[in-house]
């Protein structure tokens, strides 16, 4: 109940921020994308994460206005990276309230239009059961049409479907990190990874393995053919300098 109150006013604040995370190219180790999260700086708390604090802004109808504060943030911050920073695609996190609430192409348009990022740079990472949600077709295909990207976010954390990953329309999966903790121990997991690489070629998605921590999956990943990686091994999120100073050094 204090953190609903402390959130309603919390952007104009300027508590929120956002930190980034690098998406690299398994073929030749370059930054090809990052991911934009979500932070929030309690006065009182410090870091409250978003699996804290999104499920409060949901229940308080505050979703809408934070995930539009993230669009507009994270596309204007995109366009103003140096170097071959203005190539990255940009991936930003939707939730199903957001799809729900009918307005997401109106705010994803408006943040395009305002920065002036083309669509294409742009990814919508949703989750395979914020998809399924009523109405959003009609939202999704709006946003292929623009030239946006759509991501699967955390497949294989739920009940994925491989024959069902066909019929998603989707451009890129990313594969939960829940099984990248255990793809180089676990048979069954390397082989339910290597099935989505397999599928994604065939049906020209590219996968992006997430929560990459150690040498040895990052070595698996290679071996299965998988195109794309992000994790603590690669890099942290870190802030715009950080995201700079990584930017310059793979330049
Ligand atoms: O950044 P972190 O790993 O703590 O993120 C935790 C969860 O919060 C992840 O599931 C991530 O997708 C989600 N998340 C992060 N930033 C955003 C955001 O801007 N919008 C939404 N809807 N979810 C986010
Ligand atoms: O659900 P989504 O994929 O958007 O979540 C991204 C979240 O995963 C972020 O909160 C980020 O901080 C976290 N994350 C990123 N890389 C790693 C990693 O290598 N290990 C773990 N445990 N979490 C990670
Ligand atoms: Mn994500
Ligand atoms: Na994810």
């Amino acid at each position: 109940e204090q953190l609903r109150r402390d959130l309603v006013g919390a952007r104009e604040r300027g508590e929120l921020a956002l930190v980034w995370q690098p998406i690299v190219s398994l073929a030749d180790h370059r930054v090809t994308g990052v991911e934009a999260l979500l932070r929030w700086q309690h006065p009182l708390y410090g870091d409250v994460p978003p699996d804290e604090f999104l499920p409060v802004a949901e229940r308080a109808g505050l979703v809408v206005e934070l995930q539009r504060w993230v669009l507009h943030t994270a596309t204007a911050a995109a366009v103003a990276l140096p170097g071959h920073g203005v190539e990255l695609k940009l991936g930003v996190n939707v939730s199903a309230q957001h799809l729900a609430a009918g307005t997401l192409v109106g705010d994803v348009t408006s943040a395009l239009r305002a920065s002036g990022l083309s669509p294409e740079r742009l990814v919508v990472e949703i989750t395979e059961s914020a998809l399924m949600g009523e109405h959003v077709a009609d939202d999704v295909t709006a946003l292929r049409l623009m030239g946006v990207h759509l991501a699967l976010d955390d497949f294989g954390r739920g009940s994925s479907s491989l024959p069902g990953l066909g019929r998603l329309p989707v451009d890129i999966i990313k594969l939960d990190r829940a099984l990248l903790s255990r793809v180089d121990r676990d048979p069954y997991t390397r082989a339910v990874c290597e099935a989505v690489v397999a599928l994604g070629t065939v049906l020209h998605i590219d996968v992006v393995a997430e929560g990459v921590e150690t040498a040895s999956q990052l070595g698996v990943l290679s071996a299965l053919g998988c195109g794309f990686a992000q994790g603590f091994l690669l890099s942290r999120p870190v802030g715009l300098v950080g995201l700079t100073q990584l930017l310059d050094a793979h330049d």
